[in-house]
């Protein structure tokens, strides 16, 4: 068969990242492996999206067409899946990504989607492609989702793939070089030492239960080999001139054997990559081993994943994180040269301003270099969501509203106005600061800063921290 992969345009909406999309990789490399055509195109990088749609449906004339979405781009790719059933009325739509996990009646509700597939793609996908060419019985795959006489049908979950080995990702669906751009970095700041840089994923799933995350790749660990990452790793400086790779697992630093024993194989290859770790890395799973081990491996930045500065919300949100030892770890790697984004959230159920408060001063005393305060989003499936948002909220099916932009289904003991204006002022304390300016000096190297003080930084610490018109609320 033949099928169209798709990342729906992002509407103008710049607060969209615009990452190589991992996911639909991974589809269309399994995909066309087991002898179906595929084709990836994602419309967020397209200055025409509706003509380029429009291009590839007459051009490569799919028998289906595929669309992955988060839900804060939902709204984008129904906006896409009307689009394809006006060009090619009764192609067939699926729906994919983290949107889908769970609940089919948010996205089936949506009369242009046919199915969705619930979590990991790769082997449902297959399936029901195989069932739609042969007629076969839709309810015997597992991890999806249909309607049939005017219900939903969702079939029993899937267990995840265990041995990942096999999920060579096939580069050449994707156009690499269009990726070589900061709006296509996972970092929140234009961070990269080389322009030529990819993420790249050395495992899946996450053991820890924290109440706003995903459970897509399960409670358990699926780990890559170290050698066929590195292998990879090595495959893509060699034909893409990747100098620079984002590794974005949920949990990299969880096994530290393991990490040190890939951040030493690095060395040993001879591999000269700078790396950093966008998605964040565990704050209480570091020794000065690893640290110096990514030092030398050429790690020169990382994301750590702290949320909260008050113990209270800490418990609430089931981080299991000892903040206490956060402080520690930050100074240590940024003594050893490494520059540290502190990730951030304001606005969980039942938090106070007090407690916001404590959040921006832990990250203002902390010694991170960078640090980004996002609003809390209550994502389906997430137990933070099936705790505290209302039954009303509950019964929704809309998520069109979502965004990083906007408070979301506040539940939080400050007014939606007033959480903006918290983000805001963290943003200001944080950045606004002499002593902020000298750790940033310390940690980064001159070219960095210069190329990177011109660009985008100004532009987001404005968006964040200073303009009257960002961040709107939205409080239902
Ligand atoms: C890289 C990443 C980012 C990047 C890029 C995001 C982007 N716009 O593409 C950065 C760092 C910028 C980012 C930011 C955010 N992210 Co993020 N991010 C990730 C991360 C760590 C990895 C994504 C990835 O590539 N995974 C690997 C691939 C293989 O997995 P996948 O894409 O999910 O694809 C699989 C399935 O979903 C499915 N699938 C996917 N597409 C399709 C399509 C079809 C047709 C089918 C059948 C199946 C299918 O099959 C695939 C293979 O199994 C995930 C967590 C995770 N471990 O996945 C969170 C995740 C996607 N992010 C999440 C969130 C919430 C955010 C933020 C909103 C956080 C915030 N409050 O700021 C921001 C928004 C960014 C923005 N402005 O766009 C959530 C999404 C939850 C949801 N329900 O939407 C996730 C799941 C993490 C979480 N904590 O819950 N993120
Ligand atoms: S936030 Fe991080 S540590 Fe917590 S469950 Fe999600 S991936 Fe795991």
């Amino acid at each position: 068969m033949k099928v169209l992969l798709l990342r729906p345009a992002a509407g103008g909406n710049i607060s969209m990242a615009r990452s190589m999309p991992l996911g639909l990789l991974a589809i269309g490399s399994v995909l066309r492996r087991n002898g179906h055509q595929a084709r990836i195109l994602d419309l967020r990088l397209s200055d025409r999206p509706d003509d380029d749609l429009r291009e590839a449906l007459a051009e490569f004339d799919p028998d289906l067409v595929g669309i992955g979405i988060m839900t804060i781009e939902s709204r984008y790719g129904f906006e896409t899946a009307a689009q394809v059933k006006a060009m090619k009325p009764g192609l067939p739509v699926i729906f994919g990504g983290p949107h889908c996990a769970h609940e089919p009646r948010y996205v089936l509700h949506d009369p242009n989607v046919d199915y969705m597939v619930c979590g990991e793609g790769e082997l449902t996908l297959l399936e029901l492609l195989q069932a739609l060419e042969t007629g076969g019985d839709l309810s015997a795959i597992q991890g999806i989702a249909f309607r049939r006489d005017g219900d939903y049908v969702k079939t029993p979950g899937r267990p995840v793939i265990k041995d990942l080995d096999w999920l060579t990702q096939e580069y050449d669906l994707l156009e690499v070089e269009r990726y070589f751009d900061f709006r296509c970095s996972m970092d929140f700041f234009p961070a990269y030492r080389c322009r030529q840089f990819l993420p790249i994923v050395t495992s899946r799933g996450c053991p820890f239960r924290c109440t706003y995350c995903h459970d897509i790749f399960s409670k358990s660990m699926q780990y890559r080999s170290p050698e066929v990452v590195l292998d990879e790793m090595e495959f893509l400086m060699r034909n893409y001139g990747i100098g620079e790779f984002h590794i974005v697992d949920d949990m990299f630093n969880l096994n530290m054997p393991r990490a040190k024993y890939i951040m030493r194989r690095i060395v040993e290859r001879g591999m000269k990559v700078h790396i950093s770790f966008t998605n964040g890395l565990r704050a209480d799973f570091f020794d000065d081993e690893l640290i110096d081990l990514m030092v030398k491996a050429g790690v020169y930045r990382m994301a750590l994943g702290v949320e909260s500065g008050s113990q209270r919300i800490q418990d609430q949100i089931k981080k299991d994180l000892d903040i206490g030892v956060v402080e520690g770890v930050v100074r240590k790697l940024t003594r050893a040269g490494i520059s540290v984004h502190g990730l951030f959230m304001l606005g969980f159920p039942t938090e106070t301003r007090e407690e916001m408060e404590q959040t921006i001063d832990f990250a203002c005393r902390s010694g991170f270099t960078t640090a980004n305060f996002s609003l809390v989003i209550p994502n389906p499936g997430t137990e933070l969501r099936e705790e505290f948002i209302s039954e009303k909220e509950k019964a929704e099916q809309e998520f069109s509203h979502y965004s990083i932009d906007y408070v979301n289904n506040n539940a939080s003991k400050v007014s939606a106005e007033e959480l903006v204006e918290i983000k805001k002022e963290a943003h200001r304390r944080f950045y606004f600061s002499a002593r902020r300016a000298r750790q940033v000096w310390q940690t980064m190297s001159l070219k960095w800063l210069l190329r990177s003080a011109i660009k985008t930084p100004m532009a987001l610490i404005w968006r964040n921290a200073i303009a009257p018109t960002n961040a709107p609320t939205l409080e239902k």
